[in-house]
């Protein structure tokens, strides 16, 4: 399959809430939305990089230079039999995973199109709908509570709190004291250190599912040994970027359980990979979000069907962070469940007038 032409645009939508985490308070989304195009079919993904190095390594600015002075130039008018052969020839390059990401999940909606099938069905995937449970940013106590109270009884499948150092254990009592029966899990993102060992072991008298990123984003080796000293679970997110390093995690047992974010670990091709490898250890896997918008939510539903995701995602309805959405589908769950679009490929399609109005610039590549 050619990649004849792309067309490569900053998007900025406004958050309906903001949505703070241990490392800041995003108001809004902004992101870059890639559109490949072979003959009269386009692939569509977007990129999960934030403005600022503060979740992960890589920037908005950083990725759209990378995507327009070397990733596009350098698959633009070349043929690629599969994704996972585009995918290879992104390998020499280092780092740079959610750029590469990019451009390899739009390749894999295009070649999916190409063939007349789902996504979904192209990554080895099935069913008609995923379970996902929701992320709650950090908030005072009693707004986390009705929150809870409110994604409870909309029947999400799992709550996740986001917690950081100085709100973790007092928001644990409370909310485990009024949902007894809760799915509930944490997200520390990085924030502490092998020194909050004591108040991390703490976290095991709440039943919690799995703790998520508790230590540094880039520290497998310190997880292990924290693993070895709690109860629970735990679960790494950034430290995942690669399928190398979930062997090493694997190994060493730094996690029991893995969020798989495809546009964080370079594409669909590596989450596949992370996803059978975690299947042979016997290690769940669930798929996380990065507040996307409809194409990148549509990817991460698609993946979602594959089966060691054994453990509800983030994938929760986009009216949750969007007022308006920049495709024409509607992605909403009902009782904990997010149906799989359905059509060829990633199965939406973009709100052109919409989108316009969302986009900030616009550049066309041929070949
Ligand atoms: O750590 O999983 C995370 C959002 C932004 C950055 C990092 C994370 C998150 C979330 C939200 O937890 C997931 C979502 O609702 O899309
Ligand atoms: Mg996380």
């Amino acid at each position: 399959l050619r990649i004849d032409g792309a067309e490569l645009r900053l998007v900025r939508l406004p958050l309906v809430n903001p949505f703070t985490i241990a490392t800041g308070t995003m108001t809004e989304k902004i992101f870059p939305l890639l559109i490949l195009r072979s003959g009269g079919l386009e692939g569509y993904a977007e990129g999960v990089m934030d403005t600022l190095p503060d979740y992960l390594e890589e920037t908005v600015t950083g990725a759209m230079d990378f995507l327009a002075t070397v990733l596009l130039p350098q698959v633009l008018g070349k043929a690629f039999p599969h994704p996972s052969t585009l995918a290879r020839a992104l390998e020499p390059w280092r780092g740079n995973f959610m750029a590469r990401a990019t451009l390899e999940m739009a390749f894999w909606d295009l070649w999916a199109k190409s063939l007349d099938i789902p996504l979904q069905t192209a990554l080895g995937g099935e069913g008609e709908a995923v379970d996902v449970g929701v992320s709650l940013g950090i908030a005072p106590i009693a707004a986390t509570l009705d929150s809870v109270a409110d994604h409870v009884r909309q029947g999400y499948r799992r709550i996740k709190l986001k917690v950081k150092r100085g709100h973790d254990i007092a928001l644990l009592q409370a909310v485990r004291q009024e949902f007894p029966d809760a799915h509930l899990t944490v997200d520390a993102n990085c924030s502490y250190t092998l020194a909050d060992t004591d108040l991390i072991r703490r976290m095991d008298e709440f039943d919690l599912d799995y703790i998520e990123q508790p230590l540094a984003w880039d520290d497998i080796h310190d997880h292990a040994t924290l693993q070895s000293r709690v109860r629970t679970p735990i679960c790494l997110d950034e430290c995942i970027r690669t399928v190398e390093h979930a062997r090493k995690a694997l190994q060493t047992d730094a996690a029991r359980v893995i969020n798989i974010k495809v546009g964080r670990a370079g594409g669909h091709a590596a989450a596949l990979a992370i996803h059978d490898l975690c299947e042979a250890f016997s290690v769940p896997v669930w798929c996380g979000g990065m507040l996307e918008a409809g194409i990148g939510r549509a990817h991460n539903i698609h993946l979602s069907t594959l089966p060691n995701f054994t453990k509800p995602g983030d994938t929760s309805s986009a009216s949750r962070y969007f007022t308006r959405d920049i495709i024409e589908q509607k992605l909403e769950a009902r009782d904990g469940r997010m149906p799989v679009p359905v059509g060829p490929g990633i199965g939406v399609t973009l709100d052109q007038h919409y989108l316009a109005t969302a986009t900030l610039s616009r550049q066309e590549f041929r070949p």
